[in-house]
């Protein structure tokens, strides 16, 4: 090979290697593009909405009707039957200072089952408590350490820092998610925690883990396949709505508990789990309140503004989250005839807290602050205070009203300092 040619193909390959490794998140606020927001307040045929019985009838269903067919999926029917055990139950846990209790609960379907353990810590000596009720990401047995905490025998995710390997749940796993559950604040403020591994209801199996079409063979989706079926249609449910069902199951728990008060439950959900807790509020109003810690793209963060994760690379790394047809945005987002402060506006008037936090610049915190910025028209409808200014608060001063919204220091995470400001603001609201 000639030098010259030597060279010029050393820069080729130079050339093509910075095109492969240049990011394709976009992190710089000037880039982010024009575009116009959705307005919840005008329904797709242009007609304007201007009380809350128009947005009752007319814009929201809608709205629903969008998000369920083109983002996260409909759940293709209802079981044919669930029912409850109470497996373990203590009086003495968390020092004596709460209840435990540790519900089997069994779903059923053309005649094929899925069970999940919903672990649940009450006040002790209240009668009906309201309650947090979230997701977990590595088994009930990580949110404490607790020896009695069941631990699960699901798929989990291997995480090597943890010590979780062979994807299974050990006992060395056990209480290292402590930092992320308050669980002893929330007790004394008079509040129950309930919470599922969110692997019982959908594993979930990403690209990393071998697959690049999302793996509907286990968790709840087969017990819907109609014969032959091995993956949910395309404007059938993903993941996230799999885990949002699963929120709904723990409430028709609630309902027949008469230590719990099933008319305060609040979904609580962290990055990929409030994106699920957001859903789930939208599609099932017995909710009463609903919490998004961090939940980025499609979860509170506007898609269309493209900064940080995107509709493109959320879809490719974790095909199984959405319904197949939200493919046809990636790359796309201009296309959307909606965005996410629209999904905000379905929980109203129900009390809404979006957080975030400052080195999270991946789930977007402007986005995810203009999104219940721009869902507070909906709210206003309702005569609830909503976030009135486009300016963003101070990092760590909490802006508190039905819509609530924090962005604080530090990382991705659920940290104490988020826990205090869900309590304050729940004691407040419920
Ligand atoms: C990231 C993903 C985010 C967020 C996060 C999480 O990898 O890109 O959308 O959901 O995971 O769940 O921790």
């Amino acid at each position: 090979m000639k030098l010259t040619t030597y060279f010029l193909s050393l820069l080729f390959i130079v050339q093509m290697s910075n095109a492969q490794s240049k990011p394709e998140h976009n992190y710089d606020e000037s880039k982010v593009p024009e575009f116009q927001v959705p307005d919840p307040l005008t329904t797709f045929n242009g007609a304007k909405v201007s009380n809350s019985s128009q947005w009752l009838e007319d814009r929201r269903p809608e709205l629903y009707s969008f998000f369920e067919e083109n983002v996260y999926g409909k759940v293709p029917g209802k079981l044919d039957n669930i029912s409850f055990e109470v497996i373990e139950h203590a009086d003495n846990a968390l020092n004596g200072m709460a209840t435990r209790k540790q519900i089997r609960v069994t779903a059923t379907k053309n005649n094929r089952s899925l069970n999940f353990t919903i672990l649940l810590y009450l006040p002790k000596g209240q009668s009906k408590a309201p309650v947090f009720l979230g997701h977990n990401f590595l088994g009930n047995h990580t949110v404490n350490k607790d020896s009695n905490i069941i631990i699960t025998k699901a798929w989990v995710k291997n995480t090597k820092r943890l010590g979780i390997t062979d994807n299974r749940a050990k006992e060395s796993s056990r209480g290292v998610r402590t930092n992320r559950w308050a669980i002893e604040k929330i007790i004394a403020k008079g509040f129950a925690l309930a919470t599922i591994y969110y692997g019982e209801i959908d594993p979930d199996k990403d690209v990393e883990d071998d697959l690049d079409k999302g793996d509907f063979t286990d968790g709840i989706h087969p017990l819907f396949y109609e014969e032959g079926q091995q993956i949910p249609k395309a404007n059938e449910w993903g993941s996230i709505a799999a885990w949002a069902w699963g929120l709904s199951r723990a409430l028709d728990y609630f309902e027949t508990d008469s230590d719990i008060d099933a008319t305060k439950v609040i979904a609580f959900g962290h990055s990929r789990l409030g994106k699920a807790s957001l859903w789930a509020a939208a599609t099932d109003q017995r909710f009463a309140a609903v919490i998004s810690n961090n939940s980025g793209c499609g979860g509170a963060a506007l898609s269309k503004r493209k900064f940080g994760e995107t509709l493109g690379r959320i879809n490719r790394v974790f095909p199984h989250w959405f319904s197949d047809s939200f493919n046809t945005y990636n790359n796309n987002e201009e296309a959307l005839p909606i965005d996410q402060h629209q999904l905000l506006s379905l929980i109203a008037p129900r009390p809404l807290y979006v957080a975030s936090a400052i080195e999270d610049r991946w789930s977007d915190p402007r986005g995810e602050f203009l999104s219940a910025h721009y869902a507070t028209a909906v709210y206003n409808l309702f005569d609830k205070e909503g976030i009135s200014s486009q300016i963003m608060p101070e990092v760590d001063r909490p802006i508190q009203h039905t819509v609530a919204y924090h962005i604080r220091t530090g990382k991705h995470d659920v940290t104490d300092y988020d826990w205090e400001q869900y309590i304050k603001w729940a004691k407040e609201q419920l």
